[in-house]
């Protein structure tokens, strides 16, 4: 169908100089000893584990693009449904040991490495995070990404190139200060595609002109332009040959470098400057998880990549030469959340201003495309764009969001004629002052289907933020999928000791790929071996993680002891609060002991970790509590081991990786109906570590999946959340005695100046405490009680952690992207063409 750049009698002396890839470490070491030398320029004499970690990521580079070339091509010619999944946020970690994985060759790697004398971990610890996400929503990005391509499915990712992905947290004097992430010194895993680009448009005006028929036509005039560059990192699927790809868009100043003219006329610093502010579009990522501000920088990075992304889609669907009907059965495309949703009126503009359809052939196009997925119910994190901002840069979509908002209004006028109230209800644009764009409410009214990520959350959306839509559309556009993690990464890379021993009891490594097969580790609960062996590999990842501790922090920790971790970001709504307040309750009875009495009990470190949004202060505050809480305590003798804090810098990927296999016990203790999902809970459960949680999430699911005697829950409903915060508000409430006591040692300066953290203490017993860290307290501190018995029984509690590894199969991102395909995307794998 397309014509090839190289003419048929030229493709023979083409396809003889392929490059075919190393096989043995010795053509591994010849690869990556060629690529120090000649792609670094370095030699023998200044070739340090950096430049090695370099050589060895661009010979692995350099296979999986022979692989995603063979897969473009595959995918191209196979002209059938392909996925395009659009998020803001990929939070991918570190490429190299997951590239070395799914190509299969990370031994053949290591014997390579360790031939030139060097250590495969410390190799691939050289690499720096990409961290182009917040937390949960771009890292279940990246492992959608990670399932896509292992399952074989033609798929795209989206999203933009930062310069400077979330930021580094530092801890100074027990505060965060953050310091920006320049991560692409050195980024092997990336194609500058400069040939790829494409211009966008802002600001400007509309004008109305007649064509030759007599309609008129809408045309966006003037403003300005900048240039979209893509930039290409692969995505290699577990074993298999497919590779597919994340297109990260980058701005640039369209006129080339800089204004020659103005340059010429000694303006030298306005060119440069002008250059400077295009490129701001992609520089920064906005380092908020679940808070939404409204700037309108962040409004030009949601245009700029959904206009560059639309564009691109659908060049790829006209060299198909299909009509624009078969637009829906070529191309499904997913919102992130609702960060994209002007890819929706994008994608009308396009086909009625630039290809002229009409309105309603081209919405019928548009409404069959999207899907959309909610990842939050919380008010704060509801996107909303005043009017008169998006005039502004947006005039045009304004316009047609104001008809797809007409027509859909019409039509509810014509279903619910008694129901005046509806129309402001449902109306996408909200009658405040200013009037502001509801984006959830466009997301949902131009995709065919909507779904939440895990199942309460998902009934929560459908009985509070989109009740009314329920009734407009029907029940059937509303679905369900609850959220998974890769287990390549989640479990074999970041525990290679654990799938280790589960290959050699379940015969291989086969449930990398179907992870439900992990229940038959079910009858290995009361084998002997198998059970030593498995508290080994926990005590060694708590060596391990003990080590970093001590390396990081300072402080030595007892590898038997009891790891208690919330590690996530830094979020009232999570509960952080909750669990120092705890910590202190737990401190204040110790100190209360005699010294017989402190000997008995099961000794714990409590470990926090997580970012908080820079301008967040309240999260900031409770960092800095968890951090003099950590300086009283670890230096307090007669605690000892019995009790320690740790507060760990620079939570991200990599460190996850770390901190996830050494967990005993994780807090997953939000606000019952406040966080979506949660997918760390999942991935300490897959390590076989036990939770701490409220009825929230994904937690009910885990615990259907491994059973309530295999959980510690504790705290109110979801349904009762609504009638305790009101009697916080309006009846009497009488402060549980044992938080009292808590409130009462922060006041009286047992952790430092007591006014730092006076707004955390009144927020709870003055403002009608909206998280009901109150009500929760004493069952929280009941349910800590709990646990500490249970580790006394050891062999119990082996059994549960056992016990929740095997019946943790339903929650593999694979499951999710087959969920996605079937009841969304309706696209079917691709599996690699065989060699001929
Ligand atoms: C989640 C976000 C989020 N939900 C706005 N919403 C953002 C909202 O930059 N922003 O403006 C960034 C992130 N993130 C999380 O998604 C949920 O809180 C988790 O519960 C869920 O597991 C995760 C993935 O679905
Ligand atoms: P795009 O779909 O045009 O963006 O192309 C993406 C990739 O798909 C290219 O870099 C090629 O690897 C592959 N590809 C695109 N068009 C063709 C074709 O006509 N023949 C074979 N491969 C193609």
């Amino acid at each position: 169908s397309v014509e090839a750049s190289i003419p048929e009698p030229q493709r023979a002396a083409w396809k003889k100089f392929t490059p075919k890839g190393f096989t043995t470490p010795e053509e591994f070491e010849k690869e990556c000893v060629r690529h120090i030398e000649t792609t670094l320029a370095r030699s023998l004499y200044n070739c340090d584990e950096f430049a090695t970690y370099a050589g060895t990521a661009l010979a692995f580079r350099d296979r999986l693009v022979l692989d995603w070339n063979k897969t473009q091509q595959n995918q191209t010619f196979a002209d059938q449904k392909r996925v395009y999944y659009l998020s803001l946020e990929f939070l991918m970690g570190r490429a190299l040991d997951n590239a070395m994985l799914n190509v299969g060759m990370k031994d053949v790697a290591a014997k390579g490495l360790s031939e030139l004398g060097f250590r495969m971990e410390d190799i691939v610890s050289q690499e720096h995070d990409a961290a182009l996400g917040n937390g949960g929503l771009g890292r279940l990005a990246a492992c959608f990404l990670d399932s896509l391509a292992s399952l074989n499915y033609p798929a795209w990712g989206y999203g933009l190139r930062y310069r400077y992905g979330i930021f580094k947290q530092e801890i100074v004097d027990g505060y965060q200060v953050e310091v920006p992430d320049y991560w692409l010194d050195f980024n092997p895993w990336e194609f500058a595609r400069h040939d790829i680009t494409v211009d966008i448009q802002f600001y400007g005006h509309v004008s109305k002109y007649q064509d030759d028929n007599g309609t008129s036509i809408s045309v966006w005039e003037g403003g300005e332009i900048v240039q979209a560059v893509a930039y290409d990192v692969p995505v290699p699927g577990y074993q298999t040959e497919n590779t597919n790809n994340l297109r990260l868009w980058a701005s640039k100043a369209a006129s080339g470098e800089f204004d020659f003219q103005k340059f010429n006329s000694g303006e030298y610093e306005s060119s440069v400057a002008d250059q400077q502010r295009a490129e701001t579009i992609s520089a920064v990522l906005y380092p908020n998880d679940n808070l939404e501000r409204g700037k309108e920088l962040r409004l030009k990075q949601q245009y700029f990549w959904c206009a560059a992304s639309l564009y691109d889609i659908v060049r790829r669907f006209k060299k198909t030469k299909r009509s624009w009907k078969d637009f829906p059965t070529q191309v499904a495309i997913q919102l992130n959340d609702t960060h994209p949703t002007l890819a929706i009126p994008e994608l009308q503009r396009i086909l009625v201003d630039q290809e002229g359809l009409d309105w309603e052939e081209a919405w019928s196009i548009v409404s069959k495309t999207f899907g959309y997925t909610n990842h939050t119910v919380l008010p704060e994190a509801l996107e909303k764009w005043s009017v008169p901002l998006f005039q502004h840069l947006l005039p045009r979509h304004l316009q047609i969001i104001y008809d797809i908002n007409l027509n859909f209004l019409h039509y509810v006028e014509r279903t619910f004629p008694k129901d005046r109230d509806m129309l402001s209800r449902v109306s996408i644009i909200e009658e405040s002052n200013p009037k502001m764009i509801r984006m959830a409410f466009l997301a949902l009214i131009g995709s065919h289907k909507v779904n939440g990520v895990a199942e309460l959350h998902s009934d929560l959306i459908k009985t509070t933020i989109f009740k009314d839509f329920v009734k407009v559309f029907g029940p059937d556009k509303f679905t369900n999928v609850t959220n998974g993690i890769t287990p390549r990464r989640w479990l074999h890379q970041a525990n290679p000791r654990l799938s280790e021993l589960i290959a050699s009891k379940l015969g291989g490594h086969e449930f990398l790929k179907d992870l439900t097969l992990l229940h038959k580790l079910e009858n290995y609960v009361d084998d002997k071996e198998f059970r030593k062996e498995f508290q080994e590999i926990k005590y060694a990842n708590k060596v391990r993680l003990a080590k970093h501790i001590k390396e990081a922090n300072g402080v030595s920790v007892n590898p038997s002891a009891l790891f208690d971790v919330q590690v996530k970001r830094i979020h009232e709504y999570k509960r952080q609060q909750l669990n120092i307040f705890g910590v202190i309750h737990r401190y204040l009875a110790i100190k209360a002991m005699s010294p017989e009495e402190r000997k008995k009990l099961v000794p714990r470190v409590s470990i926090f970790g997580g970012k908080a949004a820079p301008g967040y202060w309240m999260a900031k505050t409770v960092i800095h509590l968890i951090n003099q809480v950590g300086k009283v305590v670890n230096n307090d003798k007669d605690v000892g081991d019995a009790l320690k804090v740790i507060f760990l810098e620079d939570y991200n990927v990599s460190k996850a990786e770390i901190i996830t296999p050494a967990s005993d016990i994780s807090e997953h203790i939000s606000t019952a109906g406040t966080e979506a999902s949660g997918t760390s809970n999942m991935k300490f459960c897959l390590n076989g570590g036990l939770i701490i949680g409220t009825c929230d999430g994904a937690n009910i699911e885990i615990t259907r999946e491994i059973g309530e005697n295999n959980i510690f829950l504790f705290g109110n409903l979801a349904e009762d959340v609504e009638d305790l915060r009101h009697s916080h508000l309006y009846g009497t409430y009488t402060l549980d005695s044992s938080l009292q006591a808590v409130f009462d040692a922060i006041s009286d300066g047992m952790f430092g100046d007591a006014s730092h953290f006076s707004a955390l203490v009144n927020g709870i017993v003055e403002h009608g405490d909206y998280y009901l860290v109150s009500d929760d307290f004493a069952s929280y501190c009941k349910t800590q009680d709990l646990i500490d018995e249970a580790y006394k029984n050891q062999e119990e509690w082996w059994t549960k952690c056992i016990t929740t590894v095997a019946r943790m199969g339903f929650f593999s991102s694979d499951r999710c992207i087959d969920e996605y395909a079937e009841m969304i995307w309706n696209v079917e794998p691709l599996p690699p063409k065989q060699e001929q």
